[in-house]
């Protein structure tokens, strides 16, 4: 920190050196298959504008973010177009913070970017589990012929990870043959704490990698997203799961989908600044 009054452009007390941080935040402004309403490149920027509207301090918890040391290492420098290179450049970033030891928190960008990240975390963590936030199942063998697309990234994951390694909650959204695979692999869950506290005893302490995408909320509390689903959770269901994955070894994590634009009151993003606060004071 300095006491030169810097405008930089960081998460609320995100303002250590990586060196010295505990956590380091990852922007990845990247929206390139998104299928539906484009704009998630813009999700890490509103991310830190709105943190500057809330609270360092969190009474749930009786924890400061000042208490934490936090880097925030900006935005990666993603192409447009390629996923295979914007894949290669977020592998690089993630794998730079878990070699000094830091625990990498990915700020999107669209989804498709969790499966590069998750990858990266298998390499260090070969046991790693993947507990998944979202409203959609993801599960489609491609779309639109794109493997790599959002809408396959859990996909992904299960040819990474082995189905029995991931745990999605919240789902509400896909095609019948998506929910049946679902259903034959035991993947879905209820969003609920004792839910999440049944699939918490089985991963016991092994390593957890959190992906929430933000869309797994209602879109009456979050409709800045390219793909609102109704039928969704509210902030305070959020912070239940929250309070039953403390105690469990989360070794990264990332917040997805945020497209501010969508949502002119703003409150999307204050609610995704605040999300991403809840889990800081959480996890270390
Ligand atoms: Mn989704």
């Amino acid at each position: 920190m300095n006491d030169f009054p810097w405008l930089s452009h960081h998460y609320l007390t995100a303002e250590h050196t990586l060196e010295n941080a505990q956590i380091a935040l990852i922007g990845a402004p990247y929206d390139s298959t998104t299928s539906f309403r484009p704009g998630a490149r813009f999700g890490p920027s509103a991310i830190r504008t709105a943190s500057y509207g809330i609270e360092s301090y969190s009474p749930y918890v009786h924890r400061d973010l000042t208490e934490l040391r936090i880097c925030d290492l900006g935005d990666l420098e993603l192409p447009f177009g390629s996923p295979e290179r914007a894949f290669s450049t977020l592998s690089e970033g993630i794998r730079f913070v878990l070699n000094q030891s830091v625990v990498p928190i990915l700020l999107g960008g669209e989804h498709s970017l969790t499966y590069a990240s998750v990858r990266v975390f298998q390499e260090f963590y070969p046991n790693l589990h993947l507990i998944v936030f979202d409203a959609h199942c993801d599960l489609r063998e491609e779309y639109l012929e794109e493997p790599y697309s959002h809408a396959s990234v859990v996909r992904r994951c299960c040819d990474l990870l082995g189905t029995n390694r991931i745990h999605q909650f919240g789902i509400r959204s896909g095609m019948k043959e998506e929910f049946f695979y679902a259903r034959q692999h035991g993947l879905q869950h209820f969003y609920n704490p004792q839910s999440l506290l049944d699939v918490l005893q089985r991963i016991g302490n092994e390593p957890i990698y959190l992906s929430i995408d933000l869309d797994v909320h209602d879109p009456s509390v979050f409709p800045g997203t390219g793909t609102p689903e109704p039928g969704g959770v509210t902030f305070l269901d959020t912070l239940d799961m929250f309070n039953a994955l403390e105690n469990f070894r989360i070794v990264g994590a990332d917040l997805m989908e945020l497209s501010p634009h969508y949502d002119s009151t703003g409150c999307s993003s204050v609610l995704a600044a605040k999300v991403l606060r809840e889990l800081l004071v959480r996890i270390v």
